[in-house]
């Protein structure tokens, strides 16, 4: 029997290739496609007036199709700019104080997952894989639900999800996750994770958690689990050793003059405490007078989300927390901290990467963190660097044997971590490198993949109706 076809749905879509400058997640869906093939459906990432009439847009390339539609500016506004990433990314970030609730956002989401329903489910066939991405399609699989298809769809979420305490700060906390239930498989990335959701449906919707990683809630049962996402770190270490990242790692040594380099890589985005960490540094500066003069933070920064004011408002701190700790500490021939807002190609990050000899992952709150594992599959090693790891991201679970871990809102352990791995032996960085490299190059984006869709093939389709199953208690 052939295997069915995979259908991913996610806000963004492609780039296939795994060349350029994509993150994680669509280098690991990609990944996934290209193996099996499939259909890829999202948006465009245009607007257009008269967008909801317009068509389907496909492309093909070999066995697998790209489909996308645009936005209004209204819904780019209200779906996107507003319920997603007003409301539901710093609420699952555990940033209430960031929240803003406004009830149009609200109409507009739910449209917005009923359009995209409504135009993928004549794409559909009955025995299709359907695969829904991320925080903005929570209500998707309903919505396909309404418009016919009966088939298998699995949800994942890429943040974190949040204790039911925060969430049911959400006007529409119990429709949302209601919804979520017609999803025949729910996975996150953590164990924290899937327990918070579990947390939510026995709390708050009186369900029930029963054997086998299944919950029930009313007439509905469905299965949740935990599958960490994962990088292709073959590739990675490959791309560590090209020509175009040995240009980047000398470049940076070059310029560094033999002071060790401190590496901090994201989105500029307030999740992933990037000022915190620059205080960080400023308090190694501070109690560590040697230090002075001898270490380089390079802070890379890809402006993100730049229309949301509290991104802009974000730049503008990080800017000048940098020239305020430059202006306390540069000498005429050192400069402490450098911030670039430039993407690089995989490639060139994988130069970077190896060429830091502290990879500074100082998150407030993340779902995953992929640049934690890049940096551990990009290392020499022989001369490995160390991972100073943000104990609120999801990495953590994993990575936590090898990493030094710190509380990115106490600038004292982040200095003393610091220079722990400022003046680590090369014996110890050894042994934190493997205690790392063997979950980093087993746990991969493909594994991630299979775990999942191995998990949803074996959801008995459609989902169940409620069985008369003991429940097991939440732990
Ligand atoms: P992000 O919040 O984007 O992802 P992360 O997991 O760190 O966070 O992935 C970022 C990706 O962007 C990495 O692959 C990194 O290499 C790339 N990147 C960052 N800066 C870059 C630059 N300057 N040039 C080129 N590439 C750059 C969300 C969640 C995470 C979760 C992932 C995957 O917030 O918690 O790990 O999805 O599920």
């Amino acid at each position: 029997m052939s295997e069915p076809r995979l259908v991913v749905v996610s806000n963004r879509v492609g780039p296939l290739d795994d060349e350029g400058k994509a993150g994680g997640l669509a280098v690991g869906l990609a990944d996934a496609l290209r193996r099996r093939g499939g259909l890829w459906f999202g948006w465009s990432g245009e607007t257009d007036e008269a967008a909801a009439d317009g068509p389907v847009k496909t492309e093909r390339h070999g066995q697998t199709e790209l489909a996308t539609i645009d936005l209004t500016p209204e819904e780019n506004e209200g779906f996107y700019l507003g319920y997603a990433n007003r409301s539901l990314w710093p609420l699952l970030h555990y940033r209430l104080d960031l929240v803003q609730f406004d009830r149009s956002f609200d109409r507009v989401y739910h449209a917005v997952n009923r359009r995209f329903a409504e135009r993928l489910a004549p794409l559909l066939r009955p025995d299709d894989l359907v695969w829904v991405h991320d925080y903005h399609f929570f209500p998707l699989g309903a919505e396909l639900r309404k418009a016919g298809f009966a088939g298998r769809i699995g949800y994942f979420l890429h943040i974190p999800f949040c204790p039911p305490e925060i969430f049911t700060a959400l006007p529409a906390s119990h429709d949302l996750v209601r919804a979520m239930l017609a999803y025949d498989l729910v996975g996150f990335q953590t164990e924290t994770d899937r327990m918070n959701f579990l947390a939510f449906c026995t709390r708050e919707l009186g369900g029930e958690v029963l054997e086998g990683n299944r919950v029930r809630v009313g007439d509905r049962t469905i299965e949740v689990d935990s599958f960490p996402i994962g990088i292709d770190a073959e590739g990675y270490r490959r791309f560590a050793v090209s020509p175009e990242a040995g240009e980047h790692e000398e470049m940076l040594r070059d310029i560094a003059k033999g002071r060790p380099l401190v590496v901090g890589v994201d989105r500029l985005d307030y999740t992933k405490g990037i000022v915190e960490r620059l205080l960080g540094f400023e308090r190694l500066l501070e109690d560590h007078e040697e230090m002075r003069g001898g270490v380089n933070l390079l802070q890379i920064a890809p402006l993100s989300r730049a229309e949301l004011e509290t991104y802009a408002g974000l730049r503008t701190e990080l800017e000048a927390t940098a020239g305020r700790v430059n202006g306390r500490f540069a000498t005429l021939d050192w400069t402490p901290i450098q911030i670039m807002t430039t993407g690089f190609t995989r490639r060139a990050l994988a130069g970077i990467y190896r060429a830091a000899r502290v990879c500074f992952v100082t998150p407030l709150r993340d779902g995953m963190n992929l640049v934690a594992k890049e940096y551990v599959a990009a290392q020499d090693p022989t001369d490995p660097g160390v991972l100073l790891l943000s104990r609120f991201a999801g990495a953590r679970a994993e990575l936590e044997g090898g990493a030094l871990l710190v509380n990115p809102y106490n600038p004292d352990t982040m200095a003393d971590a610091l220079k722990r791995a400022l003046t680590m032996k090369l014996d110890e960085r050894i042994e934190r490198f493997e205690a790392m490299r063997e979950t980093v190059f087993a746990g991969t984006a493909s594994r991630w993949c299979d775990r999942f869709l191995g998990a949803l093939a074996d959801v008995p389709a459609p989902s169940q109706p409620a069985s008369e199953e003991p429940p097991v208690q939440a732990s």
